[in-house]
This record gives structure tokens, C-alpha cells and sequence, in this order.
């Protein structure tokens, strides 16, 4: 066969693809179910790949050598003017084993592949989008089984007989109605729901009376997140990208006063059961803000400054108890594949109470450092040393040092 015959052999190319579907599914799958020994040894995943697919292929093969064995028992049946084997009864028989298979299938892959969805929500919108899914879900499911379960069962009630005629249906109305407007209807009231909760969690005002959000800023780098907390005053203050340099990694506008207590934090502490707003910035390329506990996910794009806002509800204290896990942590991930290190890009976020939230922020540092202070010729705050230090030990030491 020559090449352009191949490449146009359209069997060849379905096999292909097939392959491909398969064997990208199966190294993904190696991929999230790998153990920590297997990661660290990529050849394990590749032999795993290796192993489905060729337990694939044979299965392609079995399946060939019964359709020969059959065709074979059929032929010599002819030969001895037997009753031939009725090939439709025979595919009538395999749609419903297909569909004892197919049903397995998704079984399986509810009971062992449901328990890898996101873990319980902690945020207050988050519990109303995993509503939303559920509902989604219930809905699709029972389409999905009735559908199913019709076509195959149809397939085998109604195969060929030669004592029965097919019943010719070229158009019927009032079916066009109850398949249009009734997945229009049942579309419309998921759709209509996702835009009222969307609406409620990308509200940008605070209610009324209500205390105003807590401002908290991303920023997203190759390959770090930077935190920015506000002072007392409780506002961030402006960034311009011209004014990044090594001591002003932000960017930050100290021609705006909000921007002077500003603080740097290394884990993102939040007050539980207090609202959050927020704000995510990128410096390079596009990351991803993903904190899946929160439900909360929002792209950091360059030079365009969003927001999320959420509230915290489960403290880490109250889930370390619930999961029986004293080491659990809340993170917060870069889930868009940013550069090679993107792994790294991960920060703990620890949900407190209002009063350890206030201990933790009264110890963090301003980011308005000496060094920067100096870099933009204003006064620096740490008196020099005017009086030798009492303590003679250290003034040993420092002669031992000098
Ligand atoms: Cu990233």
C-alpha cells in the first residue's frame, strides 16, 4: 500500500485515533493515580500506559477471533444445510450486554472516580455551587440512564424480524415540540440559577451595615504568589508597574498614602466567617488564582486587576478535626501551567478566628521597608544607634565577629 493510500485509509486513521484517545487518557490517569514512589520514577507510568494498551489490543484481537470463530461455525453449518445463525439476534444480544457493560462503567466511575472531586466547600458561595453541580448532575444522570437505556433496549426489542415491517415516521410534530422545548426548558432554569449565584458571588458592593470586606492582594509571578495585607486604614494602596524595582518587587505608588502601612505576608491568614475581597494581579504571564476548598478560581491576567470576593467559613482548626488530619492546610495554587517551575507556585492559607487574625496582622512586617524608604529618598523610620548597647556580651562578640 502506498503512503497516500495509508494516510487516506480511513480505518487506519480511526484506529489511530482511537489509540490516541486512549493511550492520552491512560497516561493521565497514571498521572493522578500515581503513588509517590511511582512519580518520582516517570518509566512505571509509561509501563502502565504500555500495560492498558495492550491489553487493549488484545481484546481487539479476542473479539476478532470469536467474529472469525462464529463466521466459521456458520459457514459450516451452510455447508451441512443447516439453520444458518441469525446474525441479528446475535447483535440484538450484544447491544444489551453492551449496555450491562456501559452501566458498570459509569457505576464504576461514580464510586471510585466521585471520591476525586473537590473536598468539602469552606466558603459560603462555595456550598451553593456544589447545590448548582448536584442539581446538574441529578439532571444530566437521569437523561443519561433513560437515554441509554431506551436505545439499547430498543436496539434489542425491535431487531430485524422478517415477520414484521418498520413503521415509516418521516416527520411528527408534536415530538419536535417535547424534545425542543423541554431540554430548552430544563437549560433555561440551570442557566437562569448559575446566573443569579454568579450574579450574588461576583457582587462588587458590600450590603449595608454590613461590615466592609477585607481587602487582601495577589500577585502572581514566575513563579511565586506575593501577598499584600492593607494597615489600619484597611485600604491597599495604588501599583504601577513602572515603579517595580528589586526593593519595590510590587510596584507600589507611595505618592498614595493608603500605601504606607501596607504589609507583606508570607501565608495568607483569613478571619473566618468574614467577608474577603480579593485581588489578583499578575506580573508576567497568565496564572491562575485557585484555592479549591474556597471555590474560588479566577485568572491573573497582566495589566488586567480582578476580583474575588468570598467568605471563609470552617476554620483549619475545625477541619483538621473534622478530617482527623492534624497536618491539613488550606492552599492556594497557580492552576494555569504558567513555565516550568509552576508547581512551585503554591502558598498556605490558614482560616482563623477574628482574634488570631488580629494577633498575626499586628506581627507583620510594612512593606515600606528602610531600604526602600532610601531608594525613594524618604526618611528612614529606625533610629541609628546613637548610645553604645549596655549588653557587653554582644560588644564581645561583636569584636570576636570583627
Ligand atoms: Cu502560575
Amino acid at each position: 500500500m502506498g503512503f497516500k493510500k495509508l494516510i487516506k485509509s480511513k480505518k487506519i486513521l480511526s484506529l489511530l485515533a482511537v489509540f490516541m484517545l486512549t493511550g492520552t487518557n491512560l497516561v493521565m490517569a497514571q498521572t493522578t493515580v500515581a503513588t509517590p514512589a511511582a512519580t518520582d520514577d516517570k518509566s512505571a507510568m509509561w509501563m502502565g500506559a504500555g500495560y492498558y494498551v495492550l491489553l487493549f489490543l488484545l481484546l481487539c484481537v479476542v473479539i476478532a477471533i470469536v467474529g472469525k470463530i462464529l463466521k466459521v461455525y456458520d459457514l459450516t453449518r451452510q455447508i451441512q444445510s443447516k439453520k444458518e445463525l441469525n446474525w441479528n439476534n446475535l447483535m440484538a444480544g450484544i447491544c444489551l450486554v453492551f449496555l450491562l457493560f456501559g452501566l458498570y462503567g459509569a457505576y464504576w466511575s461514580f464510586t471510585v472516580q466521585g471520591s476525586m472531586t473537590l473536598p468539602e466547600a469552606a466558603s459560603a458561595h462555595g456550598v451553593k455551587i456544589d447545590e448548582m453541580f448536584t442539581v446538574t448532575t441529578v439532571i444530566t444522570m437521569f437523561v443519561f440512564f433513560v437515554t441509554q437505556i431506551l436505545l439499547f433496549t430498543f436496539l434489542f426489542r425491535y431487531k430485524h424480524s422478517d415477520k414484521r415491517r418498520a413503521f415509516f415516521l418521516p416527520h411528527n410534530n408534536t415530538i419536535e415540540k417535547i424534545w425542543t422545548i423541554l431540554p430548552a426548558m430544563v437549560l433555561t432554569i440551570l442557566v437562569v440559577f448559575g446566573f443569579f449565584t454568579w450574579q450574588e458571588i461576583t457582587n462588587s458592593a458590600d450590603a449595608k451595615g454590613d461590615r466592609p470586606s477585607l481587602n487582601i492582594e495577589v500577585t502572581g509571578h514566575q513563579f511565586a504568589w506575593e501577598l499584600r495585607y492593607p494597615g489600619k486604614d484597611l485600604k491597599l494602596g495604588a501599583i504601577n508597574y513602572k515603579l517595580v524595582t528589586g526593593n519595590n518587587q510590587l510596584g507600589i505608588d507611595f505618592k498614595d498614602r493608603n500605601s504606607f502601612d501596607d504589609l507583606r505576608a508570607d501565608t495568607m491568614y483569613l478571619p473566618v466567617n468574614r467577608s474577603i475581597r480579593l485581588n489578583i494581579r499578575a506580573q508576567d504571564v497568565i496564572h491562575s488564582c485557585y484555592m479549591p476548598h474556597f471555590r474560588v478560581q479566577l485568572n491573573a491576567v497582566p495589566g488586567l486587576p480582578t476580583f474575588f470576593k468570598f467568605t471563609p467559613t470552617i476554620t483549619t482548626a475545625d477541619m483538621r478535626n473534622r478530617l482527623n488530619n492534624p497536618d491539613f492546610e488550606y492552599l492556594l495554587y497557580c492552576n494555569k501551567i504558567c513555565g516550568g517551575i509552576h508547581y512551585n507556585m503554591k502558598k498556605i492559607v490558614r482560616v482563623v478566628t477574628e482574634a488570631e487574625y488580629q494577633q498575626w496582622i499586628a506581627k507583620q512586617k510594612p512593606y515600606l521597608t528602610d531600604a526602600l524608604r532610601k531608594d525613594l529618598g524618604m526618611p528612614v523610620t529606625t533610629p541609628a544607634p546613637v548610645a553604645a548597647p549596655k549588653d557587653t556580651t554582644a560588644n564581645k562578640r561583636l569584636a570576636l565577629n570583627n
